[in-house]
């Protein structure tokens, strides 16, 4: 017979109660839960941003609006890896005043000087869609949703969240997951546009992908503990057991990934003087419900979908369908 574990060393894998703290308190405790190794000794000098005039609200609601040339290779791509890299999604001058208007949120939310030396943390906003027309722009774009049904083929994906993330110069890993296990969502259909406000070279910490799609199956019995580094762990090593791929390549100004939620991502350090900031939106076939008991690993999705409970379909005013573009005949 097996010995019962010791209380003080049974893995602590209960993840079935709802999150009770708010969103940034949720990022808080998910990167602690990555394995970093040794001290941050030397910080490189980020590239500098491109020095151009800043493009009107207009011609970036315009640009936001625009068709992407996808080809099928980038949906085959997609569909075998589970995630792919988009150059020119969007223009640096869109970068640029994506990047401007995030620094202006963050600091009003964390008065702070979100690009002023080593603060170590990983900042997180939401819901920063609902009263800026700007960033409205960004997060409903046409052009990125139109990406995401096409890469995920369904005719129709509405907004789950969108997530203003800085990991902040200093800041640690952002440890191996799948998406699966964060949207309280009953589809697979799911996919999360990942938009850098900066290039963002290897020492910014970059997402990174393990492919192909499949490999999740790998890492399937891996526990997660909820308070220990033991499942980022057990997956890296997992992967490199069995000569898993990643995907950890710089991103270009104007890049975007897409990931789908089956998708293993994490991200290194970030080990230069400046912030990695992104707009990380999710979308989701339309007709999707909620899954019948969300988890803490959920965080805050309540305030996502306000209204919608457990089993039901997920179709809140805050998820408004993307694309196609409503009452653009589209439909
Ligand atoms: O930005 C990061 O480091 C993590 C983001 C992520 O995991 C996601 O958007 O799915």
């Amino acid at each position: 017979m097996q010995d019962a574990p010791h209380p003080a060393t049974a893995p602590d894998t209960d993840v079935s109660q709802p999150w009770n703290k708010d969103n940034q308190a949720w990022w808080d405790w998910y990167v602690s839960l990555a394995d970093n190794e040794g001290e941050i000794t030397a910080f490189e000098p980020a590239p500098p941003l491109p020095d151009m005039p800043l493009p009107g609200d207009d011609a970036v609601i315009a640009e936001l609006a625009r068709p992407y040339p996808l080809s099928p290779d980038d949906v085959a791509f997609f569909r075998t890896n589970g995630f792919i890299k988009l150059k020119g999604v969007f223009s640096p001058g869109a970068v640029l005043k994506l990047r401007a208007e995030l620094v202006r949120q963050l600091q009003a939310a964390f008065g702070t000087d979100v690009d002023g030396g080593v603060q170590d943390r990983f900042l997180s906003l939401e819901m920063v869609w609902t009263d800026n027309p700007l960033l409205r722009a960004y997060v409903l774009s046409p052009r990125v949703a139109k990406i995401c049904a096409d890469l995920l083929g369904v005719r129709a994906v509405r907004l789950y969240h969108d997530n203003v993330l800085s990991k902040q110069p200093g800041c640690g890993r952002t440890p191996w997951h799948f998406d699966d296990h964060h949207f309280p969502l009953d589809t697979h259909d799911v996919v999360t546009a990942w938009a850098p406000a900066q290039a963002i070279p290897l020492a910014m910490g970059p997402l990174a992908f393990a492919h192909p799609l499949d490999v999740h199956t790998l890492v399937d019995a891996v526990a997660f503990e909820k308070s220990s580094t033991s499942y980022d762990r057990g997956v890296a090593e997992t992967f490199r057991r069995h000569n898993v791929a990643v995907d950890e390549t710089p991103f270009e100004i104007g890049e975007v990934s897409f990931h789908h939620n089956l998708s293993f991502h994490t991200a290194a350090r970030n080990r230069t003087d400046r912030s990695r900031i992104v707009l990380a939106n999710t979308y989701y076939a339309d007709g999707a419900r909620v899954v019948e008991a969300p988890t803490m690993v959920s965080g805050d999705w309540q305030k996502f979908m306000p209204g919608v409970g457990p089993g039901e379909v997920a179709a809140s005013p805050l998820n408004p369908v993307c694309w196609p573009v409503p009452g653009a005949g589209d439909e």
